[in-house]
């Protein structure tokens, strides 16, 4: 077996062979003639995972005691599968492939059977995962903190054109990846009442105890020489899971109704990204991993023989939304009632700790929770919180506002309900408690600090920050594409994994039709895979000489795959009407899980299945128009479609995608983006250049007029004639003839409400997509461009976004 020159590798292939085949026999009973794909995989990954464990040990983790160590504290973790990446990082891809080959196993196959880690929503999770990957990359000490969920994020399957729902069993029988750490245990309260003790001090007695359990996953740097960790929590039940009374009293069931069911904790993953459900398990998921996480940075602390008073100089925490701001209160109970500090203190270390990202505008999606709620489950935290807020009322924002009401109001961290409770803003507890709040985009971050919070901005000049978001170029690039990886490394060195402005080396090629050539034939097979895969997952053939024409996110409304819809439906009249036009093929491919609970967003994914089936079928388009929703999206899923697109819909109303990072994936890999001046897209089109991607629709301020004005949806649909069929089609049944008023939903949202503007959007939409189809029949422009956005989107990368987090939020 011969290893590659470009691999550099920690273990020699001996060892590693001699490893793997001790994994093979110890853990899995079996051995390499008879070991399944399954068990390959098994083997492979615990080999790998024993390779970084080892490196841990010589990391940040006990090393590093001067660096700042970084929490980042996220209730999500969307991290995908994890052996290849492994594989690719520690240089033993080739090193696999040759000996699996060599007992007759295909290392894509072995590949193939693990189960994404779909501990994530969608962007915030995924963001999580790319930066611990970045973190490592750039040698900071750090560790992710979340929760082991024992169910991910639904697998999505399509009955007759509906979304339903299973579970995400991903690891019946375990992971090999995670370590349990059992001696790290740590316990935590809930619910129960204050008292009072000698010294007159508040005292909070928590009526159940939990225990928290962390699970390590390593995550290498590119090479494997440094190493962190994710830890996740799993919670059990307190050591007296059993009331014993009742139970030898043989009410066996009473026994253990009372008891917060340790297990339910950390049992599942809430599927909803906008709109919180204000559920108490929510919140108590939130205090777990947050409380157990801080419980473990205090721990490691004292370890070293630090004092707490230089708690904040050694470890920082960062926020990633408001899931973790229970932090804030948390820290302060701990470093007053358990550490005995007194409030200013307490505080001062606590602002100099925690740091919040903000995610999105969305109103409904902004969290607050009841303060009855909070207080019954977290007594001594809702005191904390009412002290935090009374000492900011009185003091910085007295001073600043003296007594005007409005503005008092709206930056009080309580909102006051008709129904006398209250609701507790943890947008607005987050920014008082935090040194640096950043937006994740520059267009975003502006909007964050003009609508969102203003006041704030006017009272703590340069505490709202902006780190716009980035993608790893480990696994986005060079993992998932392996074609335009070899094609880079050939042309421009292979240095672009860890350092990706290498790719403006590109732009000199962008002039040479050979290179054009190559580039174009790697997206080609690129195409017939992704093609392969749409004939098993759909059963439906697709052209890979059309072009591709990509929309894969989370289904929101704002996000607007029904404006897609409406220009798929119209292309379908054209070509009806015109049959001998020259058009240009076109394959629309979805990927999208709805909320269970998104009833709209649901309908449109049912629309998107019943027109593709419609279109598919009609013999007439001569085979130039598919439409394919690929059922259950997700980051394994994400990786097989990117590197095959050629056109990325980034086309939500303006001002609601706080940045996206699908947009970035996709145009390093070269595919040319159609979209709004929304998010990242600002950003990717000032580095792309207007000529290199077809931005259209209404900008932030034309959507602000128009919503000012009142917006009549009514208005566009009677005034456009093409618009108008696309939705009476939807109306009227030809798309489900045996059952005309399915869609009429959709249609009627459309025509009377429509949200997020798509109407308003929709002709400057159809002649971005006329432009479209003109360029991609010139390929040597088409190309040309296409290697421009690979060569000009480095900036992208999340070690670039880290460096920044590291100058502007987590520095001096
Ligand atoms: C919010 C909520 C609200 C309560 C219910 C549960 C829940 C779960 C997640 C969220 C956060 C949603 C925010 C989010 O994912 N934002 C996305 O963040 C990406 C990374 O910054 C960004 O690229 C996307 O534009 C943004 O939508």
């Amino acid at each position: 077996m011969s290893k590659k020159k470009s691999e550099t590798t920690l273990m020699d292939n001996n060892s590693f062979t001699v490893e793997l085949e001790k994994h093979l026999r110890r853990e899995l009973g079996t051995s390499p003639k008879r070991a399944t794909a399954h068990d390959w995989w098994q083997a492979l990954s615990l080999t790998l995972r024993d390779i970084n464990l080892d490196q841990l040990q010589q990391s940040g983790l006990d090393e590093n005691q001067e660096e700042r160590h970084v929490c980042y504290l996220s209730m999500e973790f969307l991290m995908g599968r994890l052996l290849g990446d492994a594989l690719m990082n520690l240089g033993l891809y080739e090193t696999a492939a040759t000996l699996l080959q060599s007992y007759g196993v295909r290392l894509s196959d072995v590949l193939d059977q693990e189960r994404d880690m779909s501990l994530g929503n969608g962007g915030l999770g995924r963001l999580a995962a790319c930066f611990m990957d970045s973190l490592a990359n750039r040698n900071i000490p750090a560790t992710g903190y979340g929760i082991n969920y024992r169910y991910g994020l639904f697998r999505q399957v399509f009955v007759d054109g509906y979304q339903k729902e299973k579970p995400d069993v991903w690891r019946e029988f375990g992971s090999p990846w995670e370590t349990c750490r059992p001696s790290e245990t740590v316990e935590i309260g809930l619910f129960g009442h204050m008292e009072m003790d000698h010294d007159g001090n508040n005292r909070w007695v928590p009526s159940k105890k939990l225990f928290g359990v962390p699970w390590d996953i390593t995550i290498p740097s590119f090479g494997g020489q440094y190493v962190n960790r994710l830890r996740l929590w799993e919670s059990l039940v307190g050591a007296y899971p059993i009331d014993l009374d009742k139970y030898n009293q043989g009410e066996y069931l009473e026994a253990c109704r009372n008891l917060v069911d340790g297990d339910t904790i950390s049992g599942v993953l809430y599927p909803e990204d906008s709109t919180p459900q204000g559920k108490d398990l929510r919140l108590i998921q939130q205090y777990f991993f947050t409380a157990c996480s801080l419980k473990d940075i205090i721990r490691q602390h004292k370890q070293r023989g630090l004092p707490m008073g230089s708690l904040a100089k050694h470890y920082a925490l960062q926020l990633n939304d408001t899931h973790p701001a229970i932090a804030i209160p948390e820290l302060m109970r701990l470093l007053m009632d358990e550490e005995g500090m007194v409030w200013n203190q307490a505080w001062a270390i606590t602002q100099e700790m925690c740091h919040y990202t903000n995610h999105t505008l969305l109103p409904e999606a902004l969290e607050k929770w009841s303060a009855s709620l909070l207080g019954r489950i977290l007594p001594r935290h809702l005191q904390i919180i009412e002290m935090i807020n009374y000492v900011f009322l009185n003091g910085e924002a007295k001073e600043q506002w003296g007594d005007n009401l409005e503005i008092i109001q709206k930056v009080s961290i309580f909102e006051e309900l008709d129904n006398g409770d209250r609701m507790i803003r943890m947008a607005n507890l987050s920014v008082i408690g935090s040194r640096r709040v950043n937006g994740v985009a520059a267009l975003h971050s502006g909007l964050v600090k003009a609508n969102l919070f203003p006041e704030f901005d006017a009272l703590y000049p340069g505490k709202l920050v902006n780190v716009t978001n980035g993608v790893t170029p480990r696994r986005w690039l060079a993992h998932c594409n392996p074609g335009l990886a070899r094609l880079l490394d050939r042309n421009i060195g292979t240095d672009w994994r860890t350092d990706l402005d290498q790719l403006e080396k590109l732009t000199p090629l962008a002039e040479s039709p050979d290179f054009l050539d190559a580039f174009a034939n790697v997206r080609f097979k690129n195409k017939e895979r992704l093609a392969r895969l749409i004939e098993k997952e759909c059963k439906v053939t697709v052209n890979p000489n059309a072009l591709f024409d990509v929309q894969i996110k989370r289904l929101h409304e704002y996000k607007r795959q029904q404006l897609n819809l409406l220009h798929i439906i119209s292309l379908y009249h054209e070509m009806l009407d015109n049959p001998d036009a020259d058009h240009t093929p076109r394959v629309f491919v979805f990927g999208a899980k709805a909320a269970p609970g998104y009833v709209l967003a649901k309908q449109i994914i049912l629309a998107i299945n019943k027109i593709a089936q419609v279109i598919n079928n009609d013999r007439r388009l001569d085979d130039r128009l598919k439409v394919v929703f690929l059922p259950d999206y997700r980051v394994s899923l994400a990786e097989q479609i990117i590197p095959a697109a050629d056109l990325s819909e980034q086309i939500s109303t303006a001002g609601f995608e706080a940045s996206g990072t699908g947009n970035m994936k996709l145009g390093l890999n070269g595919a040319l983006t159609i979209g709004t001046l929304d998010g990242a897209n600002v950003e990717i089109a000032e580095a792309v250049g207007d000529d290199n991607i077809f931005i259209f629709g209404k900008t932030v301020d034309e959507i602000a007029a128009l919503q000012q004005q009142g917006y009549n949806p009514y208005h566009y649909y009677e005034s456009n004639p093409v618009l108008k069929r696309a939705i009476d089609s939807l109306m009227n049944g030809s798309f489900c003839q045996h059952k005309p008023d399915l869609l009429k939903p959709v249609a009627e949202d459309l025509m009377h409400r429509d949200q997020f503007m798509a109407l308003a959007d929709f002709e400057s939409y159809r002649e971005a997509q006329q432009k479209v189809s003109e360029t991609f029949r010139k390929p040597r422009l088409w190309w040309r461009k296409a290697v421009l956005n690979t060569a000009r989107l480095g900036g992208f990368s999340s070690d670039r976004s880290i460096a920044d987090y590291a100058e502007k939020v987590w520095g001096e």
